[in-house]
């Protein structure tokens, strides 16, 4: 099945209006053209170069970052998105005053790895407009109406849910010009894991809930959670995700002690609510250490979070020993 005909499908069964339809079809064919840009990287011109931008997280802007929100929005406009939000903006950007839709978007999550030919993608979540942008933007995770995320890889996929049904479907973009082909649907993530996802390089920066929950999970067999674990770090949010949809895990991007982490370093309105969404429907969870990220009222459009989320059990555990340290 093609992605054309599943958004169809979707639209027959009352799980997706025409505006959300017109919305993922325009995501869609801008990742095609993104992807286009990113496998000529180096040929072209040299995407990972710093243009000398900062945006509104403060992170130094690439050209590629600018160039995949040209694309998206440039695809958007007519659509049935009122408004973009952004990672690269500080403000909504209207698209169509007749959109019903509010789209927030990552255009390029991972900048950082496109110089050296690692995974990158585009990370959306798709809420309700209610008129104002500016006004409405900060809706709870909760009130998404879809989200997802593509990867720019060894394959270029979509992986999708929608808020009416508890589906998680996965997408292969053809290479042969065939669209976007249906490669998986119902994913769920195990309950247990034995593989993890952290940049450990950060120990001795963490806060004491995570230095427990890492002490007794590299205890292992003989420790109280008796097995062993591996870890995995790819350094790109998208890629660890995309693995962890595919076969299990927990990914923790936790709040820490340096300077502009204290609240953690991924974004919640377009990263973590994303990805949460994704989670919980594939029978995961997607938490901030204390409860669901779902539940978070953001205060601001580019409000970082603490983000752990995969397998519930895990999750479970780093929560426990969050409670306890309050407890304590
Ligand atoms: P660190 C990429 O820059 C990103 O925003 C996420 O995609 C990724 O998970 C994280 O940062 C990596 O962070 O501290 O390991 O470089």
């Amino acid at each position: 099945m093609s992605l054309h005909e599943f958004l169809a499908s979707a639209q027959e069964q009352g799980h997706a209006d025409a505006d959300l339809v017109s919305v993922i079809r325009a995501l869609a064919i801008a990742a095609q053209d993104i992807d286009h840009l990113i496998r000529r990287d180096g040929l072209d011109e040299n995407l990972g170069s710093e243009i000398g931008g900062i945006n509104s997280d403060g992170d130094s802007q690439k050209a590629l970052d600018v160039r995949s929100e040209e694309i998206i929005i440039n695809h958007l406009e007519g659509q049935g998105a009122a408004a973009l939000l952004s990672e690269e903006q500080e403000d909504p950007i209207p698209l169509n005053d007749q959109g019903s839709l509010i789209v927030a978007v990552d255009p390029l999550d991972g900048s950082s790895n496109i110089s050296v030919n690692v995974t990158i993608g585009t990370i959306f979540s798709i809420l309700p407009s209610h008129g104002d942008a500016k006004a409405h933007s900060l809706q709870q995770g909760r009130d998404q109406i879809a989200a997802g995320f593509f990867t720019y890889g060894p394959q270029t996929t979509l992986i999708l849910c929608f808020a009416k049904t508890d589906d998680v479907v996965t997408f292969t973009l053809d290479p042969d010009g065939k669209g976007f082909l249906m490669t998986g649907e119902g994913l769920q993530i195990p309950t247990t894991t034995k593989e993890f996802a952290i940049n450990s390089a950060y120990t001795n920066h963490w806060f004491k809930p995570v230095q427990k929950w890492m002490t007794d999970t590299l205890d292992g067999q003989s420790g109280p959670q008796g097995k062993d674990y591996r870890m995995r770090w790819v350094g790109s949010l998208v890629s660890d995700a995309w693995r962890i949809f595919q076969r299990g895990g927990i990914f923790l991007y936790p709040a820490d002690r340096r300077q502009g982490n204290e609240t953690g370093r991924l974004r919640l309105v377009y990263e973590a609510n994303p990805i949460a969404l994704l989670a919980e429907k594939a029978g995961g969870k997607a938490s901030n250490g204390y409860g669901a990220i779902l539940d978070m009222t953001p205060e601001d459009l580019h409000q970082r979070v603490p983000l752990f989320f995969g397998a519930a059990s895990e999750v479970d555990r780093i929560e426990n020993e969050h409670n306890q340290e309050r407890d304590d």
